[in-house]
């Protein structure tokens, strides 16, 4: 399908917690807290794509894991996915983002409850509420 393309965001998991990431852009979004990624280029699996957004967003390398199950059609031509990862060398800092939070289940739950995270992020939250035992 010509100009179709994937966005994949990294449920990066450590034990109970899971990072979330601050937008600084688009305005619509800035501000908003997400699970980082971004587009996959030609030629890359959305793995591929996933290890390369977080080594520059967040510099580290990770170990991908299983799809989270919901994907999310954010227009035509874009589509949202979601792939668990563990942090596999380094610490998180944030290149592109505002800041960036590790929650807990509770933590993960308030930022939901409080409208605090983009959008399209929302439809992952039970299933990640039940990876982090909540
Ligand atoms: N989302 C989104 N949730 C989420 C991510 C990583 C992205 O809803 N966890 C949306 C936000 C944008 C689109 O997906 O509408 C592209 O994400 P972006 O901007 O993070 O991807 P980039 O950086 O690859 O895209 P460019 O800014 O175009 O380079």
């Amino acid at each position: 399908m010509t100009g179709h393309r994937i966005v994949v965001a990294g449920a990066v998991l450590d034990r109970d917690r899971l990072l979330l990431a601050q937008r600084r852009y688009p305005p619509d979004l800035a501000g908003l807290w997400e699970l980082p990624g971004g587009k996959v280029e030609a030629g890359e699996s959305p793995a591929d794509a996933l290890r390369r957004e977080l080594r520059e967003e967040l510099g580290v390398t990770i170990a991908v894991g299983a799809a989270l199950r919901e994907s999310v059609a954010l227009t035509r031509d874009l589509t949202l996915v979601a792939l668990r990862a563990r942090i596999e060398c380094g610490t998180p800092h944030p290149a592109e983002h505002e800041a960036l939070r590790w929650v807990d289940a509770p933590g993960l739950r308030l930022m939901h409850d409080s409208g605090r995270l983009v959008p399209a992020d929302n439809v992952w939250v039970p299933e990640l509420l039940g990876d982090l035992g909540g």
